[in-house]
Protein backbone atom coordinates (compact mmCIF):
# COMPACT_ATOMS: atom_id res chain seq x y z
CA UNK A 1 0.00 0.00 0.00
CA UNK A 2 1.65 3.64 -0.89
CA UNK A 3 0.68 6.45 0.73
CA UNK A 4 -1.84 7.36 -1.56
CA UNK A 5 -3.70 4.60 -1.16
CA UNK A 6 -3.72 4.03 -4.97
CA UNK A 7 -3.49 0.44 -4.46
CA UNK A 8 -7.52 0.68 -3.08
CA UNK A 9 -8.34 -3.14 -3.77
CA UNK A 10 -10.98 -2.55 -6.75
CA UNK A 11 -10.54 -4.24 -9.76
CA UNK A 12 -12.53 -2.12 -12.42
CA UNK A 13 -15.53 -4.72 -12.71
CA UNK A 14 -19.10 -3.23 -14.25
CA UNK A 15 -19.10 0.41 -13.47
CA UNK A 16 -17.84 0.21 -10.04
CA UNK A 17 -15.61 3.72 -10.16
CA UNK A 18 -12.00 3.30 -8.98
CA UNK A 19 -8.92 5.42 -8.91
CA UNK A 20 -5.26 5.41 -10.18
CA UNK A 21 -2.70 7.87 -10.98
CA UNK A 22 -1.64 9.30 -14.20
CA UNK A 23 1.96 8.13 -15.27
CA UNK A 24 2.17 9.56 -18.27
CA UNK A 25 0.06 11.25 -21.25
CA UNK A 26 1.19 10.87 -24.99
CA UNK A 27 -1.30 12.09 -27.51
CA UNK A 28 -4.51 12.34 -26.12
CA UNK A 29 -4.14 8.97 -24.09
CA UNK A 30 -3.34 8.59 -19.98
CA UNK A 31 -1.53 5.94 -19.00
CA UNK A 32 -3.36 5.33 -15.59
CA UNK A 33 -1.66 3.19 -12.72
CA UNK A 34 -4.53 1.58 -10.73
CA UNK A 35 -2.26 -0.35 -8.43
CA UNK A 36 -3.46 -3.73 -9.97
CA UNK A 37 -1.87 -2.26 -13.26
CA UNK A 38 -1.25 0.89 -16.39
CA UNK A 39 -4.52 1.00 -17.99
CA UNK A 40 -5.04 3.41 -20.55
CA UNK A 41 -7.49 5.97 -20.06
CA UNK A 42 -9.36 9.02 -21.88
CA UNK A 43 -10.69 12.07 -20.81
CA UNK A 44 -13.84 12.91 -21.35
CA UNK A 45 -17.09 14.09 -20.13
CA UNK A 46 -17.48 15.47 -16.95
CA UNK A 47 -13.67 16.35 -15.97
CA UNK A 48 -13.17 17.81 -19.60
CA UNK A 49 -16.32 19.80 -19.50
CA UNK A 50 -16.17 21.16 -15.85
CA UNK A 51 -12.87 20.97 -14.43
CA UNK A 52 -10.68 23.68 -15.02
CA UNK A 53 -7.53 22.12 -14.04
CA UNK A 54 -5.93 20.01 -16.70
CA UNK A 55 -5.16 16.27 -15.66
CA UNK A 56 -1.80 15.95 -15.04
CA UNK A 57 1.50 13.51 -14.71
CA UNK A 58 0.92 12.35 -10.91
CA UNK A 59 -2.54 13.36 -10.89
CA UNK A 60 -4.83 10.70 -8.89
CA UNK A 61 -7.84 10.69 -11.10
CA UNK A 62 -11.34 8.17 -10.61
CA UNK A 63 -11.81 6.14 -13.84
CA UNK A 64 -15.20 4.55 -14.53
CA UNK A 65 -15.63 2.19 -17.35
CA UNK A 66 -18.04 2.94 -20.28
CA UNK A 67 -18.37 -0.07 -22.54
CA UNK A 68 -14.59 -1.09 -23.48
CA UNK A 69 -13.14 2.16 -22.92
CA UNK A 70 -11.85 3.38 -19.72
CA UNK A 71 -12.77 7.11 -18.67
CA UNK A 72 -11.44 9.30 -16.58
CA UNK A 73 -14.35 11.14 -14.54
CA UNK A 74 -13.01 12.74 -11.50
CA UNK A 75 -9.82 14.85 -10.12
CA UNK A 76 -9.09 14.23 -6.85
CA UNK A 77 -7.33 17.62 -4.74
CA UNK A 78 -4.06 18.29 -5.31
CA UNK A 79 -1.57 17.87 -2.36
CA UNK A 80 1.27 19.52 -3.84
CA UNK A 81 2.61 20.37 -7.62
CA UNK A 82 5.95 21.59 -9.69
CA UNK A 83 4.16 23.86 -12.16
CA UNK A 84 5.29 25.98 -14.91
CA UNK A 85 3.89 28.89 -13.74
CA UNK A 86 3.05 27.36 -10.27
CA UNK A 87 5.06 29.56 -7.95
CA UNK A 88 2.11 31.76 -8.58
CA UNK A 89 -1.36 30.03 -9.10
CA UNK A 90 -1.58 32.30 -11.88
CA UNK A 91 -1.68 30.24 -15.22
CA UNK A 92 -0.78 27.04 -13.40
CA UNK A 93 0.43 24.54 -15.69
CA UNK A 94 1.21 21.32 -14.00
CA UNK A 95 4.38 19.55 -14.72
CA UNK A 96 4.25 17.29 -11.67
CA UNK A 97 1.42 16.78 -9.43
CA UNK A 98 1.46 15.59 -5.69
CA UNK A 99 5.33 15.71 -5.65
CA UNK A 100 6.32 14.28 -2.34
CA UNK A 101 10.33 15.42 -2.67
CA UNK A 102 12.86 17.08 -5.29
CA UNK A 103 15.86 14.84 -5.53
CA UNK A 104 18.62 17.63 -6.91
CA UNK A 105 21.25 16.00 -8.67
CA UNK A 106 24.93 16.50 -9.06
CA UNK A 107 28.02 15.17 -10.05
CA UNK A 108 31.24 16.15 -7.68
CA UNK A 109 33.24 16.48 -11.15
CA UNK A 110 32.07 15.24 -15.04
CA UNK A 111 30.36 17.66 -15.31
CA UNK A 112 31.45 20.21 -12.71
CA UNK A 113 28.46 21.09 -10.23
CA UNK A 114 26.52 24.10 -11.91
CA UNK A 115 25.25 25.72 -8.51
CA UNK A 116 23.66 28.10 -9.86
CA UNK A 117 20.98 25.15 -11.25
CA UNK A 118 21.30 23.73 -7.66
CA UNK A 119 19.79 27.02 -6.30
CA UNK A 120 17.24 27.41 -8.70
CA UNK A 121 15.69 23.69 -8.41
CA UNK A 122 16.33 24.21 -4.51
CA UNK A 123 14.10 27.52 -4.66
CA UNK A 124 11.54 26.28 -6.68
CA UNK A 125 11.46 23.06 -4.21
CA UNK A 126 10.91 24.95 -1.27
CA UNK A 127 8.49 27.80 -2.93
CA UNK A 128 6.45 24.59 -4.07
CA UNK A 129 6.41 23.42 -0.70
CA UNK A 130 8.18 20.54 -1.13
CA UNK A 131 11.02 18.68 0.18
CA UNK A 132 14.50 18.47 -1.82
CA UNK A 133 17.33 16.06 -1.24
CA UNK A 134 20.70 17.01 -3.04
CA UNK A 135 22.07 13.99 -4.37
CA UNK A 136 26.10 14.12 -5.36
CA UNK A 137 26.54 11.13 -7.55
CA UNK A 138 30.11 10.02 -8.97
CA UNK A 139 31.76 9.65 -5.66
CA UNK A 140 33.94 7.29 -7.55
CA UNK A 141 35.38 9.93 -9.19
CA UNK A 142 36.25 12.02 -6.22
CA UNK A 143 40.18 12.59 -5.45
CA UNK A 144 39.93 10.55 -2.10
CA UNK A 145 42.73 9.72 0.18
CA UNK A 146 45.17 11.11 2.81
CA UNK A 147 44.19 14.71 4.06
CA UNK A 148 41.17 14.82 1.54
CA UNK A 149 37.47 14.06 2.98
CA UNK A 150 36.42 10.65 4.04
CA UNK A 151 35.31 8.25 1.00
CA UNK A 152 31.47 8.97 0.83
CA UNK A 153 31.80 12.59 1.34
CA UNK A 154 32.43 13.64 -1.72
CA UNK A 155 35.15 15.26 -3.59
CA UNK A 156 38.46 17.18 -1.93
CA UNK A 157 37.97 20.14 -4.32
CA UNK A 158 36.38 23.23 -4.82
CA UNK A 159 33.36 21.29 -6.08
CA UNK A 160 33.30 18.99 -3.15
CA UNK A 161 33.41 21.86 -0.89
CA UNK A 162 30.90 24.14 -2.63
CA UNK A 163 28.43 20.98 -2.45
CA UNK A 164 28.98 20.30 1.40
CA UNK A 165 27.82 23.64 2.43
CA UNK A 166 24.33 22.73 1.26
CA UNK A 167 24.08 20.29 4.37
CA UNK A 168 24.33 23.11 6.63
CA UNK A 169 21.49 24.79 5.10
CA UNK A 170 19.44 21.69 6.02
CA UNK A 171 19.49 20.25 3.07
CA UNK A 172 19.89 16.32 3.18
CA UNK A 173 22.84 15.41 0.97
CA UNK A 174 23.43 11.91 -0.17
CA UNK A 175 26.86 10.91 -1.66
CA UNK A 176 26.11 8.30 -4.21
CA UNK A 177 28.03 6.43 -7.22
CA UNK A 178 26.21 4.62 -10.14
CA UNK A 179 29.14 3.04 -11.10
CA UNK A 180 30.45 1.43 -7.45
CA UNK A 181 26.71 1.57 -5.94
CA UNK A 182 27.96 3.32 -3.00
CA UNK A 183 25.31 4.65 -1.03
CA UNK A 184 22.57 3.55 -3.55
CA UNK A 185 21.01 1.78 -0.26
CA UNK A 186 20.46 5.13 1.22
CA UNK A 187 18.98 6.93 -1.84
CA UNK A 188 16.75 3.43 -2.13
CA UNK A 189 15.36 4.32 1.34
CA UNK A 190 15.04 7.95 0.47
CA UNK A 191 12.78 7.07 -2.22
CA UNK A 192 10.37 4.10 -1.07
CA UNK A 193 6.94 5.28 -0.41
CA UNK A 194 7.38 8.80 -1.90
CA UNK A 195 7.10 10.76 -5.00
CA UNK A 196 10.35 11.91 -5.91
CA UNK A 197 11.14 14.20 -9.13
CA UNK A 198 14.95 13.80 -10.35
CA UNK A 199 16.25 16.38 -11.60
CA UNK A 200 19.66 17.98 -12.93
CA UNK A 201 22.39 18.66 -15.22
CA UNK A 202 22.72 16.79 -18.20
CA UNK A 203 25.27 13.74 -17.70
CA UNK A 204 25.37 14.13 -13.79
CA UNK A 205 23.74 10.08 -14.00
CA UNK A 206 20.27 10.58 -13.19
CA UNK A 207 19.24 7.75 -15.69
CA UNK A 208 21.93 5.70 -14.29
CA UNK A 209 21.12 6.02 -10.78
CA UNK A 210 17.18 4.93 -12.02
CA UNK A 211 18.51 2.15 -14.08
CA UNK A 212 20.66 0.87 -10.88
CA UNK A 213 17.60 1.33 -8.35
CA UNK A 214 14.62 -0.14 -10.80
CA UNK A 215 15.43 -3.19 -12.38
CA UNK A 216 14.05 -3.62 -16.14
CA UNK A 217 13.53 0.15 -16.27
CA UNK A 218 16.28 0.47 -18.77
CA UNK A 219 16.56 4.19 -19.10
CA UNK A 220 18.72 5.30 -22.16
CA UNK A 221 22.23 6.57 -20.45
CA UNK A 222 24.36 8.89 -21.97
CA UNK A 223 21.80 10.34 -23.87
CA UNK A 224 21.40 14.22 -23.70
CA UNK A 225 17.40 15.00 -23.27
CA UNK A 226 18.00 18.17 -25.30
CA UNK A 227 16.24 20.90 -23.92
CA UNK A 228 13.53 22.31 -26.83
CA UNK A 229 13.10 25.45 -27.19
CA UNK A 230 14.34 28.51 -24.46
CA UNK A 231 12.68 30.21 -21.49
CA UNK A 232 8.70 30.00 -21.77
CA UNK A 233 9.06 27.83 -24.62
CA UNK A 234 11.18 25.06 -22.86
CA UNK A 235 9.01 21.56 -23.19
CA UNK A 236 9.01 19.86 -19.82
CA UNK A 237 7.60 15.82 -20.95
CA UNK A 238 7.59 14.34 -17.69
CA UNK A 239 6.57 10.85 -17.05
CA UNK A 240 6.37 8.72 -13.61
CA UNK A 241 7.59 5.33 -13.19
CA UNK A 242 6.50 2.96 -10.28
CA UNK A 243 9.30 2.56 -7.69
CA UNK A 244 8.79 -0.90 -7.12
CA UNK A 245 9.17 -1.30 -3.46
CA UNK A 246 6.41 1.52 -3.17
CA UNK A 247 6.38 4.97 -4.76
CA UNK A 248 7.29 6.85 -7.58
CA UNK A 249 10.11 8.33 -9.53
CA UNK A 250 9.49 11.14 -12.39
CA UNK A 251 11.89 11.84 -15.20
CA UNK A 252 11.22 15.58 -15.99
CA UNK A 253 13.73 16.99 -18.22
CA UNK A 254 13.72 20.31 -18.94
CA UNK A 255 12.79 20.95 -14.92
CA UNK A 256 16.34 22.70 -14.48
CA UNK A 257 16.17 25.30 -16.83
CA UNK A 258 12.68 26.79 -16.22
CA UNK A 259 12.79 30.29 -14.64
CA UNK A 260 10.59 30.92 -11.37
CA UNK A 261 8.09 32.94 -13.94
CA UNK A 262 5.67 34.93 -12.35
CA UNK A 263 7.18 34.84 -9.14
CA UNK A 264 6.31 37.67 -6.83
CA UNK A 265 10.14 39.31 -6.30
CA UNK A 266 9.44 39.57 -2.70
CA UNK A 267 8.24 36.13 -2.49
CA UNK A 268 11.90 34.87 -3.92
CA UNK A 269 14.33 35.13 -0.84
CA UNK A 270 11.73 32.20 0.81
CA UNK A 271 13.64 30.06 -1.44
CA UNK A 272 16.99 30.80 0.02
CA UNK A 273 16.35 29.74 4.01
CA UNK A 274 19.79 31.35 5.09
CA UNK A 275 18.65 34.58 3.33
CA UNK A 276 15.17 34.42 4.65
CA UNK A 277 16.72 34.28 8.16
CA UNK A 278 18.75 36.82 8.18
CA UNK A 279 17.15 39.36 6.00
CA UNK A 280 15.13 39.52 8.99
CA UNK A 281 17.66 41.78 10.24
CA UNK A 282 17.33 44.16 7.41
CA UNK A 283 16.98 47.81 8.07
CA UNK A 284 14.26 47.74 5.60
CA UNK A 285 11.63 45.14 5.85
CA UNK A 286 11.39 45.12 1.83
CA UNK A 287 15.17 44.61 1.57
CA UNK A 288 15.79 42.59 -1.59
CA UNK A 289 19.32 42.64 -0.39
CA UNK A 290 20.63 44.13 -4.01
CA UNK A 291 22.13 47.95 -2.97
CA UNK A 292 20.33 48.64 -0.01
CA UNK A 293 22.06 50.24 2.84
CA UNK A 294 22.26 48.36 5.98
CA UNK A 295 21.46 45.06 4.55
CA UNK A 296 22.26 42.29 6.97
CA UNK A 297 22.45 39.46 4.11
CA UNK A 298 25.08 41.76 2.44
CA UNK A 299 26.79 42.34 5.60
CA UNK A 300 26.45 38.73 6.35
CA UNK A 301 28.56 37.86 2.77
CA UNK A 302 31.24 40.12 3.61
CA UNK A 303 31.41 37.98 7.01
CA UNK A 304 31.69 35.02 5.26
CA UNK A 305 28.49 33.56 7.12
CA UNK A 306 26.10 33.18 4.07
CA UNK A 307 28.19 32.32 0.66
CA UNK A 308 29.03 34.91 -1.74
CA UNK A 309 27.75 32.43 -4.57
CA UNK A 310 24.35 31.85 -2.94
CA UNK A 311 23.56 35.52 -3.10
CA UNK A 312 24.73 35.53 -6.54
CA UNK A 313 22.38 32.41 -7.51
CA UNK A 314 19.42 34.94 -5.39
CA UNK A 315 20.34 37.83 -7.38
CA UNK A 316 20.20 36.39 -11.11
CA UNK A 317 16.75 34.58 -10.04
CA UNK A 318 15.60 37.81 -8.52
CA UNK A 319 16.67 39.58 -11.86
CA UNK A 320 14.10 37.01 -13.61
CA UNK A 321 11.50 37.50 -11.51
CA UNK A 322 11.77 41.11 -12.26
CA UNK A 323 11.48 40.66 -15.68
CA UNK A 324 7.95 39.26 -15.35
N1 LIG B 1 32.15 7.29 -13.11
C1 LIG B 1 30.83 7.38 -13.06
N2 LIG B 1 30.13 7.59 -14.19
C2 LIG B 1 28.78 7.69 -14.11
C3 LIG B 1 28.09 7.56 -12.89
N3 LIG B 1 26.77 7.72 -13.13
C4 LIG B 1 26.64 7.92 -14.45
N4 LIG B 1 27.86 7.89 -15.06
C5 LIG B 1 28.13 8.12 -16.49
O1 LIG B 1 27.81 9.47 -16.80
C6 LIG B 1 27.25 9.56 -18.11
C7 LIG B 1 25.89 10.23 -18.05
O2 LIG B 1 25.01 9.41 -17.32
P1 LIG B 1 23.42 9.52 -17.46
O3 LIG B 1 22.83 8.54 -16.50
O4 LIG B 1 22.98 9.41 -18.88
O5 LIG B 1 23.17 11.01 -16.94
P2 LIG B 1 21.83 11.91 -17.01
O6 LIG B 1 21.98 12.79 -18.21
O7 LIG B 1 21.83 12.70 -15.75
O8 LIG B 1 20.67 10.99 -17.12
C8 LIG B 1 27.20 8.14 -18.65
O9 LIG B 1 28.35 7.95 -19.44
C9 LIG B 1 27.26 7.29 -17.40
O10 LIG B 1 27.82 6.02 -17.64
C10 LIG B 1 28.86 7.34 -11.70
O11 LIG B 1 28.37 7.24 -10.58
N5 LIG B 1 30.22 7.26 -11.84
MG1 LIG C 1 19.17 10.89 -18.56
ZN1 LIG D 1 18.81 43.04 2.87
Amino acid sequence: MNPDGVSAPSPNEGSRPSFGRVLRIAGGVYHVDDANSVIQASLRGRVKRTDSRIVSVGDLVELERVGDEMRIVGLRPRRSALARHGVSKRREQVIVANVDQVAVVVSVTAPDPDFLMVDRLLALAALSEIEAVLVVNKTDLAPLGGSGPARGSGGGDAAGSGLRQYAALGVETMWTSAESAEGLEALAARLEGRVTVLSGQSGVGKSSLLNALVPGLDLRVGQISERRGRGRHTTVASALYRYPPGGYVADTPGLQYLALWDLDPARLQRGFVEIAAVGEGCRFADCRHRVEPDCAVIAAVERGTIARRRRESYLRLLDEAEKT
